[in-house]
């Protein structure tokens, strides 16, 4: 089953992920309150915090809910083949395998022979195997031909007679065993000594793998030499060959079997096999549970291994194997033979399949060996600790394959964590965890008798949960299983034909605010400090209505100021709200983009109004072009006015007291334009970095870090799915792209499920600043590497190019090659957690003040920390704040760090973006982003050098 194998190899890599910090990225965190985390996973140790036994199943976490929980063997796994000895551990493993294999098929042969010989398939025909070898001793005296006279020179390797000697030697050894049975195994062969007097030759043959050594056996290599060593250069005095294998031994003999059963204690098959009671020695020749454990420190991989889902269950058959009667029973040649035919080529590299299945009895006897557990389609009761949760749903008795074509409980509780990860962390379903057990360990009815059948999900629950899941189930590299087609499952009410009808089919939940929130936009929540606030919040105008203070014919100066203005002074130039808020967003061209005709906007009408050509001049243009965040004017031309459209002419100077920096100061609202013509600008270039809309004012006082809109009008969220969840953060640079983190797209492929919002600090409620878009193309760096988070950095193309304006902004790229220097005092944004326990994120953007940190301090203080992460610091990489109480945190993934681009800190560019880190604020712990200078070249490639840089 290959393909369950990818499945659990995703996962684990998934799984690792998680624990692999990425703790900026809200997929690996949940955010219901119902899954605290503890402290252990937090720390990215597993439950166990990392000391348990290898292997040991009962350590496996207890609420697959909490999303950086998984087997701490997978982590162990990974940890023990990222460590610098891993080559010296793989030779190791393989010397010591080879050996165990060894002793494994001998042990477990010997085994048979001692109890099932009668019932194996062809037992009279088979010789006994004595032992495993991989090494054969031989001599044999060289009688004839022109190596048959001694020469000194043979004592001496490096002598030419002996490289002579030694090199016709053994290519005729290699052609002897090459037409043989034995040419596969035999790997060559050594000269060990080539004696005196008469030329007698000490050899080993060395075998690979280990040949099961046969009284057949020895008489055939012996026989083989003495007949093909006969002749031309070597002929052999038959009567001196002889050939001795050499046995692969124990370090400890094992012990006289005692035919006494006793309980397993091995923690590793404790409680992981459906038998309870084991015997040593045990079928590899372990004579006690101390040397079987001691064996295990080494071993352990092959029993978590996620390659077929018995896999530990088939070694613990070996490794503690099931007694019964007095007798050792080894698992069945079937059952080795499934588990060879998943994992064979799948473990790590040169850790190759260690055993000989064919030595294995061929039996239906339970008496006389152990049958694969898996029993397709027969009811089984769901026992794996990962799938309480489906216990608790009603999911109690199962069967496998399930629909997603598992064939067993390990790799659906994979399936499950992940779908559990996935609804907690983004929200994308309340269903998906219900739905995934319907799916996964599906409900099994019936009887022997009546016949077992499982309960597939129904389709409206599989379709619900797949159309808003899905995107983030991409995201973790792990896409929705083709085998799991929602449109073959039925879809009636009746939970007798499928499971969640009346789920799919229950009205959207309505979301609980929080205690004085008021609700809009019928599930919105507001929290109290926005109502009235002079920003909208809801689309309905709910939270700025009934805010007191001004009358219609007024306008209310915003944000949170009392002031009532009339109407007829927005947009006139002169200042009458603080910071002069009113004057912001009067002109605009065309529909609000870089060219088009000039528009002003009338406050008493409500309408833009087109502004005459007469008396326009390139000065206009350029006023017009600053005002809305460009450089430059390119160019302009007058065109006929459409009729019936309302206008406004221009003045020869300003009114009094009015900003000569803006147009409107010079226009008036008049009904004609003698001309009749409007002028069309296109304008060059935007303004990168600034921040019009940022109003620093001592009249107001911000509570906390929240910001307000307009305060950093790069900013993106990116949300998934119908749903629209929010899950990154993002960095606008151009009109049509946006920068994030390589995790934040993982291995997602489809563009559609992708929502992005621009210009929004509050990022789930309404905004009139709001400018919604969907990608064109994504882009994730072609070296981010999920294990490492090397590289971590995506680009967003948009459908439709973003308007510019004071809330809608591009940041500025670094300039090139410039490394942002320690010590700079930059801001990182985001909508992340407050603080690692939060369960929420914030429902506005934040900001906080971070110096940038040097990389080799940075490097140590992870390496250094106590608190576990396997991700290292690599030079694509910068280190910024570790200052207590300042970092980005969970929900931070994809934005930016903001560092300034000009001494008086009014414009920003982007020096990196949010990766990962050691938790949140741990003091002294700087947080890890990607050193976006590094990646101009990229940028430049992948965006077509559209964006000046
Ligand atoms: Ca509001
Ligand atoms: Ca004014």
């Amino acid at each position: 089953m290959p393909h369950v194998r990818k499945q659990r190899e995703r996962n684990a890599l998934l799984v690792g992920l998680c624990i692999e910090a990425c703790y900026d990225n809200p997929l690996f965190h949940e955010e219901d309150s119902r899954y605290p985390q503890d402290d252990l996973v937090r720390h990215g140790m597993g439950p166990t915090g990392g000391n348990g036994t290898p292997g040991e199943k009962g350590s496996r976490a207890k609420d697959y809910h909490v999303t950086t929980e998984l087997p701490p063997s997978d982590v162990r796994f990974k940890k023990s083949f990222t460590s610098r000895q891993r080559s010296v551990v793989k030779i190791v493993a393989i010397v010591v395998i080879v050996v165990l294999v060894a002793l494994l098929i001998g042990l477990l042969v010997h085994f048979l022979g001692a109890g099932t010989r009668e019932k194996e398939e062809v037992p009279d025909k088979q010789p006994n195997v004595l032992f495993l070898s991989t090494t054969f001793r031989g001599r044999l005296r060289v009688v004839e031909g022109p190596f048959s006279i001694y020469k000194h020179d043979y004592s001496n390797m490096e002598s030419e007679a002996y490289t002579l000697f030694s090199d016709a030697f053994l290519y005729k050894m290699k052609l002897v065993f090459q037409s043989s049975k034995y040419s596969v195994e035999y790997s060559h062969t050594e000269i060990e000594s080539i004696m005196s007097g008469s030329v007698i030759v000490i050899f080993t043959l060395k075998f690979s793998p280990a040949i099961s050594v046969t009284s057949n056996s020895e008489h055939f290599i012996l026989s083989l030499l003495k007949r093909r060593m006969d002749g031309d250069l070597f002929t052999t005095d038959i009567n001196s060959v002889t050939i001795h294998a050499q046995p692969i031994t124990l370090t400890t003999t094992p012990a006289a079997t005692s035919g006494q059963c006793s309980a397993i204690t091995l923690p590793t098959c404790q409680n992981a096999t459906t038998y309870h009671n084991t015997m040593y020695p045990n079928l590899l020749g372990h004579v006690s549970e101390h040397q079987a454990m001691t064996a295990l420190s080494t071993y352990g991989e092959l029993f978590t291994f996620p390659c077929y889902d018995y896999s530990s269950d088939f070694w613990c058959s070996a490794w503690a194997p099931e007694c019964h009667g007095g007798r050792n029973i080894p698992p069945c040649r079937d059952y080795c033979e499934d588990v060879r035919k998943s994992c064979d080529g799948h473990y790590p590299s040169n850790f190759s399949w260690p055993v000989r299945c064919s030595a294995l009895p061929v039996s239906s006897d339970p008496a006389v060996c152990r049958q694969n557990p898996y029993t397709p389609g027969k009811c089984i009761k769901v026992t794996d600790p990962m799938l309480e949760g489906c216990v608790h749903l009603g999911f109690t008795e199962t069967a496998f394959p399930n629909y997603a074509g598992n064939i067993g409980e390990t790799s659906s509780a994979d399936m499950l964590m992940l779908l559990g990860t996935i609804e907690s962390a983004t929200m994308c379903s309340s269903h998906a965890t219900y739905f995934a057990c319907a799916a996964f360990v599906p409900k099994c009815s019936g009887s022997d008798v009546v016949g077992q059948h499982t309960i597939p999900p129904c389709k409206s629950l599989c379709e619900g949960v797949k159309s808003r899941c899905s995107i983030f189930m991409e995201i973790f590299h792990s896409p929705w299983p083709s085998s799991l087609n929602c449109s073959t499952f039925p879809d009636v009410n009746d939970t007798s034909v499928c499971m969640g009808y009346s789920q799919a089919h229950e009205p959207p939940k309505i979301e609980d605010c929080k205690k004085g929130d008021m609700r809009c936009d019928n599930n919105t929540c507001i929290p109290p400090s926005w109502i009235c606030d002079g920003f909208l919040d809801c689309a309905d105008k709910a939270d700025e209505m009934h805010c007191a203070s001004c009358s219609d014919e007024q306008y209310q100066c915003r944000p949170v100021s009392a002031l009532c203005i009339e109407k007829a002074a927005v947009c006139d130039g002169i200042t009458d709200c603080f910071e002069d808020v009113e004057e912001q967003g009067c002109v605009k061209l065309g529909e609000g983009t870089s060219s088009g005709v000039v528009h002003v906007h009338n406050a008493v009408s409500g309408i833009w109004e087109e502004v005459c050509a007469d008396g326009w001049n390139i000065t206009f243009s350029e006023l017009v072009c600053k005002q809305l965040g460009y450089q430059y004017a390119v160019s302009y031309i007058n065109k006929a006015q459409t009729p019936g459209r309302a206008k406004a002419t221009l003045h020869n100077s300003p009114h009094n007291s009015s900003d000569p920096n803006v147009l409107q100061s010079f226009l008036t609202k008049s009904s004609t334009c003698p001309s009749n013509q409007v002028v069309n600008v296109r304008c060059g270039r935007p303004v990168c970095g600034t921040r019009p809309a940022n109003y620093k004012s001592a009249t107001r006082i911000v509570a906390g870090k929240e910001v307000e809109p307009g305060t950093w009008p790069f900013m993106v969220s990116l949300h998934g799915g119908p749903a629209e969840r929010f899950f990154c953060g993002g960095t606008l640079i151009s009109e049509t792209w946006v920068l994030t983190a390589g995790h934040c797209l993982g291995g997602t492929t489809s563009p559609g499920g992708i929502t992005l919002k621009i210009g929004a600090t509050r990022r789930e409620t309404y905004s009139e600043f709001r400018q919604v878009r969907k990608p064109k193309s994504l882009h994730v760096h072609a070296g981010y590497d999920p294990q490492t988070v090397d590289n971590d950095i995506a680009l967003i193309e948009l459908a439709t190019p973003v308007f510019f304006n004071d809330y809608v902004r591009p940041i500025c790229l670094p300039k090139w090659e410039h490394r942002t220097p320690v010590g700079t005092r930059c801001y990182a944004t985001g909508w992340g957690k407050a603080n690692e326990s939060a369960m929420e994120y914030q429902r506005a953007i934040q900001e906080v003040n971070l110096d940038v940190v040097n990389w080799e301090s940075c490097r140590q203080a992870i390496a250094n920390s106590d608190i576990y992460t396997p991700y290292k610091l690599t030079p694509n990489m910068l280190c910024a704040g570790g200052g207590v109480g300042h970092d980005a945190c969970s929900g931070d993934s994809g934005g930016p760090l903001l560092c300034p681009a000009d001494s008086k800190r009014t414009a920003w560019y982007v020096a990196g973006v949010v990766s990962w880190g050691v938790g949140c604020a741990v003091p002294n712990i700087p947080g890890v982003y990607t050193d976006v200078p590094l990646y101009l070249d990229w940028i430049r490639n992948v965006t077509g050098n559209q964006l000046h840089i």
